[in-house]
């Protein structure tokens, strides 16, 4: 690999282009050892540039240059320079065109940026800076063209050849290749482009827009995978359903297409009409794809498809502004989610992400705000930060303006920026414009880097019947050190009485008390707030944060019996699920003390009688109960302590799971039998998926304790699962436990049924790879020699490495560092085979902070071993360089 040279880029740095770029008409022959690029770029210069450079640079790396011509002459040495990561063509009018042909060689491309093959077949990926690969461009989102592309190839191996927009040409050439021409009518930014080449079958749909428009929707798969299109087509007719609905946006050309690779660096890519996807992100039939992966593509689909507005239509004018499109379009697709499934699953969900691993991101050496102030690579910005965290921004103006004021602002926005790349704070403005509403204030939290902490302190007042609640916030995490001005935080807050019903909220300056509110968006805004509510007639307990209002720490004071009132009585579903957790986190903390201190382990009775209630209530939401069965994840009890304890906290947790299945055995049992007449076949609608939860919980509850009989539901279930959600879970339960002869038997003929189905094999790789018990580094190395496994392919790297480091936690902490070496190792290799997945498999080394000082010296040594490699990619240096103390 060239090794280019650490450069940091800092937003305030930006200048608009010198130069645009009208049309791009771009040639492809696609070879067997390489591929000829011809490019031809209607240049002029840009009469708002700040500058006026004698020269044009082009962006572009590992190219070979065949020939460059203006106007048609071809250019002699001396008229351009090629650099070591672009072009410079010297002396240049102010309108001219330019053509360019260079050489690539898609068959070497290893790194999945730029144009690649994914086994039989051509596709790319540009996003963020892969067009550069292609041929030489100025690669930036705020240059916006129109493009022409011809694609030539052997026809007989590459019978389909697409590209952006609509298909207007193609016809037979000699020795047996073919062409095909697209024009795309929209302007675009080069990170858009994409093309597809390959020997595809194609499962057509079609959808009728809001004004009547027929679109032809088109999936490509290779043949093995046409039946397993059928849920990604679904779910792309209810997004674009629902972006009409919610948002008016209609789609702009008459065809949508989607083409499934194996070969992937991330999950999918928006490509103007042409969105490309992970096949393990789109592909789903019910006995190959579990409940999960069904609801995730319902939500990547959704996603790219919703950016065809924010992120297409509307882009960014430089990367530094990429939440603009993610964090908005994250926000699109989880309220999609949401209304398609249970809303309070999804929040619950989205919730633990984002406070087991963006709280971490945040707390960590790469923590940067939403809008971060400078890059080296901005591949490692692909965030939770960025997405995650964008999305709660988002949502809190959803929360801040209400639902129909955030749509005349959403409006606004796509109406005065359609066509153009834009920055954060156009989105702001248009909000604010939209709305009346003053959120200059609430800016801040695109450039604050850090987790707000709110310290809660409330008193209630019998005589005055007033609830006085304080709020205090502070970021000490942030990269404004202490100087951080207060965030306008939207605090959801109610008050509860004995019975769990809410009381109206009347506030000391409320004039009119009659129909006052139950449920109040608090503006939070000061670093220390006051808020009274009168005619409180006794004492309440408070529902704090409702639906996680505001993407915060919260330091409060509930108490274990008011977390166990909140548990059956609190009307925030959220929050109802979040008492549980507080409960849990509770007790299995201090459980994980007695551990460390060698002293016996017992677990506090009303948790146990908690669960009891919940399991025996008749009126749970049976999709609300499937989660608050969960326990806190290993990974957020770490999240959450200031030196984590890995033994402890898994001995602590396992202590309370086996508690809980040993004592719940009989209405365990009885939720899995109530539960289990699931009408077949399949059906993926949620509340099918929440009996299915509920039941695969109970099973792994109950087998995880050595349960018997369980082992024998275990078995009967893996034998007879009618589809892969049951049959996974009856796999995960039976690898997690202690027969060690029924797992092996389960595992082995499990691989031999799904052998040659590649998403298949990528759930038995994780389910080893990932387990506590079974992930233990022999097994995982042994099973990187494995037939199944290929260290080129992101899918397999994630399923086997990313597996074990991020949730085998016990074995990849173990304490001689072997975990963290095994770590390294791969990060080296990945490094010059793939350096996204180099880069973003080192994560779990670069949390060293949460742990002893041993393990600390450890994981610090990996970090500096990998820095002192020859040629480090400016992905893994950045974050590596970066994490070292
Ligand atoms: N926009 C792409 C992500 C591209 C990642 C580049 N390293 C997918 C998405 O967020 O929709
Ligand atoms: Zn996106």
């Amino acid at each position: 690999m060239k090794e280019a040279q650490p450069r940091t880029i800092f937003l305030k740095d930006y200048k608009k282009p010198p130069f645009l770029i009208d049309e791009t008409v771009l040639h492809f022959d696609l070879n067997e050892k390489n591929a000829i690029v011809r490019s031809r770029l209607d240049v002029r210069r840009n009469p708002d540039a700040d500058s006026r450079p004698k020269d044009l640079y082009l962006d572009g790396v590992e190219l070979e240059l065949n020939s460059v011509a203006v106007d048609g002459v071809l250019l002699n040495k001396g008229q351009y320079e090629e650099l070591s990561e672009g072009l410079k063509v010297l002396d240049v009018a102010d309108t001219f065109v330019l053509e360019c042909e260079t050489l690539i060689r898609p068959q070497e491309n290893t790194c999945l940026e730029g144009l690649y093959k994914s086994s039989s077949m051509f596709c790319t990926q540009c996003e963020a800076e892969g067009f550069r690969r292609i041929t030489y461009y100025l690669d930036r989102p705020d240059v916006m063209s129109r493009f022409k592309t011809t694609i030539c190839a052997d026809n007989s191996l590459y019978p389909v050849l697409l590209s952006n927009g609509n298909e207007t040409d193609k016809g037979d050439l000699d020795n047996g290749r073919h062409f095909v021409t697209w024009e795309d009518p929209f302007r675009k930014p080069c990170y858009l482009f994409a093309l597809v080449a390959g020997n595809l079958l194609n499962i057509d749909d079609q959808y009728t827009t809001m004004t009547g428009r027929k679109v032809d929707l088109r999936m490509f798969v290779e043949p093995q995978n046409k039946d397993k299109c059928e849920h990604a087509l679904n779910s792309l007719k209810a997004s674009m359903k629902w972006d009409e609905e919610v948002y008016g946006r209609e789609y702009d050309l008459d065809i949508f297409m989607i083409v499934a690779v194996d070969d992937f660096n991330m999950g999918a890519m928006e490509n103007k009409g042409l969105n490309i996807f992970n096949s393990s992100c789109v592909l789903a039939k019910p006995d190959t794809a579990t409940d999960a992966t069904y609801q995730r593509i319902e939500a990547i689909v959704a996603h790219e498809y919703f950016h065809n507005w924010s992120g297409n239509r509307v882009t960014c004018r430089d990367w530094f502004q990429l939440s603009l499109k993610e964090g908005f379009t994250v926000f699109r697709d989880a309220e999609f989610s949401a209304d398609m499934n249970s809303r309070t699953v999804k929040r619950i969900e989205d919730v633990n992400l984002l406070r087991t691993a963006q709280f971490a991101e945040d707390a960590g050496p790469m923590s940067h705000p939403v809008r971060p102030a400078s890059f080296i690579e901005i591949s490692n910005f692909y965030t939770l930060t960025i997405y995650e965290k964008g999305a709660e921004v988002v949502g809190m103006i959803h929360r801040l303006l209400g639902a129909e004021l955030f749509r005349k602002g959403s409006d606004l926005y796509f109406e005065r920026h359609d066509g153009q790349a834009v920055t954060t704070d156009d989105f702001i403005q248009a909000m604010q414009d939209a709305s009346g509403k003053d959120l200059t204030q609430f800016k801040r939290w695109y450039d604050i880097a850090g987790t707000p902490v709110i310290d809660v302190d409330y008193s209630y007042d019998k005589s005055a019947q007033t609830f006085t609640l304080t709020l205090k916030q502070s970021c000490p995490s942030s990269n404004a050190g202490d100087a951080v001005e207060p965030f306008h935080i939207p605090f959801a807050f109610a008050l509860l009485d004995s019975n769990g019903c809410n009381i109206p909220l009347i506030q000391q300056d409320d004039a009119v008390f009659a129909n006052a509110p139950t449920e109040l968006v608090l503006d939070f805004v000061e670093q220390e707030q006051t808020f009274v509510f009168q005619h409180i007639e006794k004492t309440p307990v408070p529902s704090l944060l409702r639906g996680f209002s505001a993407p915060v720490r919260l330091k409060e004071t509930h108490s274990r019996d008011q977390l166990l009132f909140l548990m059956s009585n609190e009307t925030d579903g959220f929050n109802r699920w979040d008492a549980g957790q507080k409960l849990a986190v509770d007790i299995i903390r201090s459980m994980s003390e007695d551990y460390i201190k060698g002293e016996p382990l017992s677990v506090d009775s009303r948790l146990i009688e908690a669960y009891r209630g919940l399991l025996i209530s008749k009126s749970i939401d049976k999709a609300l109960l499937s989660k608050m069965l969960l326990l806190p994840s290993e990974s957020y009890l770490i999240e959450l302590s200031e030196v984590a304890n890995v033994d402890a906290i898994h001995h602590a947790r396992n202590f309370v799971r086996d508690t809980l299945a040993n004592q719940l055995k009989p209405e365990l049992m009885q939720c899995y039998h109530d539960n289990s007449d699931l009408d077949v076949p399949y059906s993926a609608d949620f509340t099918s998926i929440a009996r299915r939860s509920l039941k695969n919980t109970a099973l792994a509850l109950l087998l995880s304790a050595g349960d018997p009989d369980a082992l024998a539901l275990a078995e009967s279930q893996y034998a007879n699962a009618e589809n892969m959600t049951d049959q996974s879970a009856s796999l995960i339960a039976l690898v997690n436990s202690d027969f060690s002869e029924q797992r092996e038997a389960a595992l082995k003929s499990f691989y031999a049924r799904w052998s040659k189905d590649p998403q298949v094999v990528e759930q038995w790789l994780s389910i080893q790879c990932g387990s506590p018990k079974y992930g233990t580094l022999e097994n995982v190395k042994s099973l990187m020699s494995h037939e199944a496994f290929d260290i080129k392919n992101p899918n397999k790297v994630r399923s086997v490495i990313g597996a074990f480091c991020n949730q085998s936690l016990v074995n990849f902490h173990m304490a001689s560092g072997a975990g963290y070496e095994f770590l390294a190792d791969n990060v080296i290799k990945l490094n010059t085979l793939n350096p996204q997945i180099a880069s973003r498999l080192v994560t779990p080394l670069t949390r060293w902070k949460k742990f002893d000082q041993d393990r600390q010296a450890l994981m610090q040594g990996q970090l500096k071993r990998i820095l002192g490699e020859e040629s480090l990619s400016k992905d893994v240096y950045e974050v590596v360089s970066k994490s070292i103390k």
